[in-house]
């Protein structure tokens, strides 16, 4: 909300992509992030979405440009176009979900080698709360991503609602993780494969808004403040939504926002 008192901040635009295999939560990472919510069944996305939300940083405001992609293979051949010129990606994983993370790595890889040479990759491992539940090593000390002072300006400007309108008949490929979910990755093995590659690590909850926050505030910090001149519009600014071949014009969004409640709920970046 208010720049008042020092003045207008520079404000830049980034356009952020989220990777990942289906179920994983980007999705709810995304909801969480954008309207501090979160769906216990949510659908799978179709194509892809598109949100934005704003995070202050001290010295700047950053607009976050998100794509949020479809996790289900169906749709994997679509994923360059939304990864086409991001500064920034969410590579998720479901840390209750040994298969994910080998996903993960595979679009880490892709990312490396054909995304923009200085995009700002994150690993994130979602689903923390399920390790909570079961056994598994402990996930305090999950966090390791830094944090720094931050605020986020509720705003959403994501028009259509109601995701999974086409085939969404799909068996439900990954639907669910073991039975109670107990943590199956350890923070170490993906936090020493995040610094090997030179990714920001975190592991969150969407449900409980855990650490959710923290990885865009830190995204958007890791922004090299040269690729911040000049946001590239990519995809269309706020709203105007490309989805390409894999959606449909004027339908840019997928993800639903009519329960619009808590849109301005989060006045900082929980750090
Ligand atoms: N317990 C728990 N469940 C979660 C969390 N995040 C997401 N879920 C659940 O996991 C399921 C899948 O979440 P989505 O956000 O749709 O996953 P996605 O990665 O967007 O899936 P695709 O769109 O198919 O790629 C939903 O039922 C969510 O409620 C979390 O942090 N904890
Ligand atoms: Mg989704």
């Amino acid at each position: 909300m208010a720049d008042s008192a020092t003045g207008p901040k520079p404000s830049s635009s980034v356009k952020l992509v989220l990777l990942g295999e289906a179920a994983v939560g980007k999705s709810s990472l995304v909801l969480r992030f954008v309207n501090n919510d979160f769906q216990e069944n949510k659908e799978p996305t179709i194509g892809a979405a598109f949100l934005t939300q704003k995070c202050s940083l001290p010295t700047r405001t950053i607009k976050f440009e998100i794509w949020d992609t479809a996790g289900q293979e169906r749709f994997a051949s679509l994923a360059p176009m939304y990864y086409r010129n991001a500064q920034a990606a969410l590579v998720v994983y479901d840390l209750t979900k040994p298969s994910s993370l080998t996903k993960a790595k595979h679009w880490v890889a892709e990312l490396q080698r054909q995304a923009s040479p200085g995009i700002v990759i994150a690993l994130v491992g979602n689903k923390l709360d399920l390790a909570n539940e079961g056994s598994g090593d402990n996930a305090e000390d999950a966090a390791t991503g830094h944090s720094s002072g931050a605020a986020v300006e509720g705003s959403s400007d994501s028009g259509a609602d109601g995701e999974g309108t086409d085939a969404d008949n799909e068996p439900a490929e990954d639907q669910d993780t073991s039975p109670s979910g107990a943590r199956k990755i350890s923070t170490r093995e993906a936090s020493s494969y995040a610094d090997e590659e030179g990714l920001l690590f975190f592991e969150t909850s969407a449900k409980t808004g855990f650490n959710v926050a923290e990885v865009f505030t830190a995204i958007a910090n890791a922004i090299p403040e040269a690729s911040l001149k000049g946001a590239r519009g990519v995809g269309g600014a706020a709203g105007a939504g490309a989805l390409g071949a894999g959606g449909r014009q004027g339908e840019d969004s997928r993800i639903n926002l009519r329960d619009r409640g808590a849109s301005t709920a989060k006045e900082g970046c929980a750090c």
